[in-house]
């Protein structure tokens, strides 16, 4: 059976992601065939007796940019007709749940690329780059975190790769709150005592609390949440 999505991630530094990908729900994904995520080092794709992949920026200024060449000629060779290209950079466009989730449900095949923060040469993303993707508002020293980030955001959305485990529905986000404080056993740890309402096993009263919880952690960190009309997912 054919993965249920493929990623191949281009980058200057593909041990940053080789841990994230052997690991938890990603790994077990590889390991089952659902997930076929490959990294590939730009380098490979240089014709030059150096392997250079940047170079200075025409019209001056400071900072290397990835060159055009290697770009244009690794993403013509990972092609496929269903595949969409996603650029990691800062000046993207934020990602968020609803985004991965349009991926994780549309998509088969995904070609990420991982630039310098400098940036690349404007003609990949005039030519080959469908989206533009940014993870927030701070710099990476490079897009390999981001890319790792976007793919474990998009995975987790694939059906077979969530398994048996937790349900989305409860995730922060889900219905535009943050999530309520939990507790596992014991009941009692170091004078610290659970919330009584969590061990009464009166249900209705458990999902008011949660409900006036998750309420009050969202008026207080994310107030923009509130006054969102349609959740994100
Ligand atoms: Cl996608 N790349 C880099 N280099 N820095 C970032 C980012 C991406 N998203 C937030 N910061």
């Amino acid at each position: 059976m054919p993965a249920a999505l493929k990623i191949d991630l281009i980058t200057l530094f593909p041990g940053m992601v080789s841990g994230f990908l052997a690991e938890s729900m990603i790994g077990r994904g590889i390991e089952r065939g659902i997930l076929d995520i490959k990294v590939h080092n730009l380098r490979d794709w240089t014709n030059d007796k150096h392997h250079i992949t940047d170079d200075r920026p025409f019209g001056g200024g400071a900072g290397m940019l990835l060159k055009p060449e290697p770009l244009f000629e690794a993403i013509e060779y990972l092609h496929t007709p269903e595949c969409s290209v996603i650029f990691l950079t800062p000046d993207g466009e934020p990602l968020n749940r609803s985004f991965s989730r349009q991926l994780a449900a549309k998509k088969r095949h995904l070609i990420l690329i991982s630039g310098h923060y400098e940036g690349i040469d404007q003609r990949v993303r005039d030519n080959l780059v469908d989206y533009e993707v940014s993870i927030g508002d701070y710099v990476l020293t490079n897009g390999t975190l981001a890319a790792a980030v976007l793919i474990d955001s998009v995975c987790r959305h694939v059906p077979e790769v969530l398994g048996e485990e937790k349900s989305l529905t409860q995730d922060s986000f889900a219905d535009n709150l943050l999530s309520f404080p939990q507790y596992t056993r014991p009941a009692e740890y170091r004078g610290m005592c659970v919330p009584e309402v969590l061990l009464s096993g009166h249900h209705e009263e458990i999902e008011q609390w949660r409900k006036e919880r998750s309420l009050e952690k969202t008026r207080i960190r994310r107030p923009d949440l509130l006054n969102k009309k349609e959740p994100q997912s």
